[in-house]
């Protein structure tokens, strides 16, 4: 037994997307989201990919909940589609009874696979009715009360079978990767006016506040009337990444870190457990950025049960002493991955913006407890790439052991933040139970412990850290 440890009943297990491993988009009523409209846009994903069929997962869940029973995973975290539950997305329209059994028959399933479920309920698939009827996500009075209506419809389905729910998933990534940069759907991007007139540079806010007011409309309709008899907890989950500073000497970069913090998770976190947004935010963005009204912030201040956490990676940051652009969206600094010294902050992967740094965990997990007042944590996402995996033979590729050490430095760090920095940490969701449809990069990047041969049936094949993942666990989580 290694010094630190997690504590007994610590759940530990997989996370997925819907539209990153279902395919079958227009099955059992099935609408389409803005990710189905998103990927027909020519030059948006990698190789003109779409998850129309990513592993087939909505035909295999027997064989998805066999192969988390073989690998001894303790839960599971999956996301719902919202648009097979109410195709066109609206509190008016219709529910879809085939969708609302599909997922219900699934949880069930797990649960008496011993696998407890974790729902999150958006995972970045908004209903594209949804979009086209009102603007989708930037629609205050309509998201807010569309969002909650599904919400409502879920929790009543699912009653005490679920008992974790995650209302979204990274709402950082919807705001700025769908409304800023454009790399996500719907694709909306701030250079379509770099002037002060343009109201192009407010989008990201607006939708983040958005999706805050949804979160909380969402978990006070599950207070109201389903915690006491489900007996469930309910939180968001927010991705963000550790900093450490270009130069460490210089005071400035040392304040951006914090500064770069504030602008990826306490622009949702602290809302959620301050009622307001950080004040680096407002001095830089102005009026750009939402005012909370008495009411919203009353709302939206104490409503999470739990903090989601899901974490990648570090950078170094160097801060910048020009006035920030129009559209800067990260506080004014520059994230890099080597420092003045020229050291780099971790390997390669496959994505570009994935370094790994396991102490960066420990770090940040600390910083968080320390600034919310010491939350209870589930970190519902954690894991890695390999740069050039995808064009390893397989069997190169089955014996993954910078994944094995990915785990074993980001569950040890874990540990030690739970047991010698005293954070109240109650799980971990590894991404992912399986390859599959990674967004913009389409079917290039491989973040499974499980390969999936897509050109081959979508047959599943363990990789080297399917199976040691549940011994990493074994060695961490103490036994009385
Ligand atoms: S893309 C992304 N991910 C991966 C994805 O598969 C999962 O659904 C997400 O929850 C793995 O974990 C999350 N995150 C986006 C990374 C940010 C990219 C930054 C671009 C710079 C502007």
């Amino acid at each position: 037994m290694p010094d630190s440890y997690l504590p007994k009943d610590f759940l530990w297990g997989f996370a997925t997307a819907s539209y990153q491993i279902e395919g079958a988009p227009a099955e059992d009523g099935r609408g389409d989201s803005i990710w189905d409209t998103f990927c027909r846009i020519p030059g948006k994903i990698a190789g003109g990919e779409s998850g129309d069929v990513a592993c087939d997962s909505y035909h295999r869940t027997g064989e998805d909940i066999a192969l988390l029973k073989q690998l001894g995973a303790k839960s599971y975290r999956f996301s719902l589609s919202w648009s097979r539950i109410i195709p066109l997305g609206g509190r008016n329209d219709p529910v879809n009874q085939k969708g609302i059994d599909h997922y219900v028959k699934f949880a069930k399933d797990l649960r008496a696979a011993g696998i407890e479920p974790m729902i999150t309920l958006f995972h970045w698939d908004l209903p594209e009715g949804l979009d086209k009827r009102y603007g989708g996500l930037l629609n205050k009075e309509e998201f807010v009360k569309d969002f909650e209506n599904y919400a409502r419809v879920c929790f009543k389905a699912f009653g005490s079978t679920v008992k974790l729910w995650i209302t979204f998933n990274e709402p950082w990534c919807s705001s700025i990767l769908g409304y800023s940069t454009g790399l996500f759907a719907p694709g909306r991007t701030s250079d379509r006016s770099k002037s002060k007139d343009g109201d192009s540079s407010r989008e990201p806010w607006i939708v983040g506040h958005n999706f805050l007011l949804a979160h909380g409309a969402a978990v006070k309709a599950y207070r109201d009337d389903f915690k006491k008899q489900d007996g469930g907890q309910i939180g968001i989950t927010l991705n963000g990444d550790w900093t450490e500073p270009w130069d460490p000497e210089d005071p400035k970069d040392r304040e951006a870190c914090d500064r770069k913090i504030e602008f990826s998770i306490c622009w949702f976190g602290d809302p959620i457990y301050f009622g307001k947004y950080p004040d680096s935010m407002r001095k830089q963005l102005g009026d750009r950025l939402p005012e909370f009204t008495p009411e919203e912030a009353a709302l939206v201040q104490g409503s999470n049960d739990f903090y989601g956490m899901n974490h990648y990676c570090a950078n170094y940051i160097k801060h910048k002493d020009t006035e920030p652009e129009l559209d800067d969206f990260a506080g004014n600094l520059e994230m890099l991955m080597q420092n003045k010294k020229g050291e780099w902050i971790g390997p390669e992967t496959q994505s570009v913006w994935l370094r790994p740094m396991p102490l960066g965990f420990r770090k940040l997990i600390k910083w968080l407890s320390d600034r919310y007042g010491g939350p209870t944590f589930y970190v519902t996402e954690n894991g890695t790439s390999l740069k050039g995996e995808n064009e390893l033979p397989l069997e190169e590729l089955l014996n993954d052991e910078f994944r094995v050490e990915y785990f074993r430095g980001y569950v040890g760090a874990l540990a030690d933040a739970h047991a010698l920095d005293g954070v109240d940490v109650r799980g971990y969701s590894a991404w992912s139970l399986m390859d599959n449809f990674e967004w913009a990069e389409g079917y290039t990047t491989r973040f499974g412990v499980t390969y999936v041969d897509y050109k081959g049936g979508q047959k599943r094949h363990p990789k080297k850290s399917a199976r040691e993942i549940s011994k990493i666990f074994d060695q961490y989580i103490k036994k009385d």
